[in-house]
């Protein structure tokens, strides 16, 4: 399937360090498909609701905050395997475990300040996409390359 899409999003802290470019480049260059994206201040409801698994853990209140501190750079990209495929790109939670050439691996340090996020699962990627984006911001089309980078 090259429709599977996931919900990756600059935290505040890749967009006030000027991240945005390289880390949609790591996507673009593997040849996903951008169908969705917007520099949005999350509000505290929808943070509580996309983290809402999270809500007792000790950091919580501190992952509130840094993802209130600033514009996120939300984006939906789609093609075969993205969501597990995406997190790959992305790396470990924490970035000193994660691997040179992944992207908290070169561009992060702490696990409270680690850049970006991606869905973990088709269900939780339905689920994020619905609740960042509204359907009519999800645009379809077949870019020029297809065919050069699916068999
Ligand atoms: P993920 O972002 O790799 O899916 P999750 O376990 O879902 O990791 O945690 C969500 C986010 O919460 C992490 O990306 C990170 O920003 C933050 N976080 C997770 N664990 C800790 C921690 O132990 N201390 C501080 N922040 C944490
Ligand atoms: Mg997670």
């Amino acid at each position: 399937m090259s429709s599977e899409q996931t919900f990756i999003a600059i935290k505040p802290d890749g967009v006030q360090r000027g991240l945005v470019s390289s880390i949609m480049s790591r996507f673009e260059n593997k040849g996903y498909k951008l169908v969705g994206i917007k520099l949005t201040n999350a509000s505290e409801g929808l943070l509580r609701e996309h983290y809402a698994d999270l809500t007792a853990k000790p950091f919580f209140p501190g992952l509130l905050n840094y993802m209130l501190s600033g514009p996120i750079c939300a984006m939906v990209w789609e093609g075969k395997d993205a969501v597990k495929t995406g997190r790959v790109l992305l790396g470990a939670t924490n970035p000193l475990a994660a691997l040179p050439g992944t992207i908290r691996g070169d561009y992060a340090i702490d696990v409270g300040r680690n850049v970006c996020h991606g869905s973990d699962s088709v269900e939780n990627a339905k689920k994020e996409i619905a609740l960042w984006f509204k359907p009519t911001e999800i645009v379809s089309y077949t870019p020029a390359v297809f065919k050069w980078i699916y068999e």
